[in-house]
């Protein structure tokens, strides 16, 4: 009885030791600077969104996005292919359109990606605009450019363009790339 008493209180404290740990862990992975610096994101990546509200950011009511004032909107937390959508040019930092996600709608759109934690990181891409877009090695639309056709995709932009994009740019026809 005593034994087994003392099991039982045993388990209760390893019980609550766990439970302690996996919540706190988000939380400390929200909070890394690391995380913010390198723009890798986890559920609720609470730093890189405080940095987007405090330049006008809006959280989405379902917390997987800030929309930005100039209608951009950035992913807090990891996106798939079906988060672009028709009329978006949308940006991955993981392969096979995964990870943390950039998106804009606007024709004319100029922009340097080092604004959303995302310079250097693009992997893919899926352009569902009717407009040409470019992304850029350098901010400020300069250095090696990659055009984006309307209405392609890249799941992989391979070894040599990989984690290099720095600004994009979309157009405002078909016939700039
Ligand atoms: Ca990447």
């Amino acid at each position: 009885m005593r034994l087994r008493s003392r099991t039982v209180r045993a388990l209760v404290l390893l019980i609550t030791l766990f439970a302690v740990i996996v919540s706190s862990a988000p939380a400390a992975l929200a909070t890394s600077p690391a995380g913010a610096a390198t723009g890798h994101s986890s559920p609720g990546n609470a730093a890189l969104t405080a940095a987007l509200q405090s330049r006008g950011g809006t959280l989405s009511p379902d917390g997987r996005w800030v929309a930005m004032p100039s209608g951009m909107q950035v992913s807090v937390v990891p996106m798939v292919l079906a988060d672009c959508p028709s009329g978006w040019l949308c940006l991955w930092d993981s392969a096979s359109f995964t990870g943390r996600m950039l998106r804009w709608s606007s024709p004319g759109t100029r922009d340097d990606l080092s604004a959303y934690g995302f310079n250097d990181q693009m992997t893919s891409w899926a352009n569902k605009t009717n407009y040409d877009a470019r992304w850029f090695y350098d901010a400020g639309f300069a250095g090696t450019a990659r055009c984006m056709q309307p209405l392609t995709s890249l799941s992989n932009v391979g070894t040599t363009d990989n984690d290099k994009a720095s600004s994009i740019a979309i157009y405002t026809d078909g016939a700039a790339c």
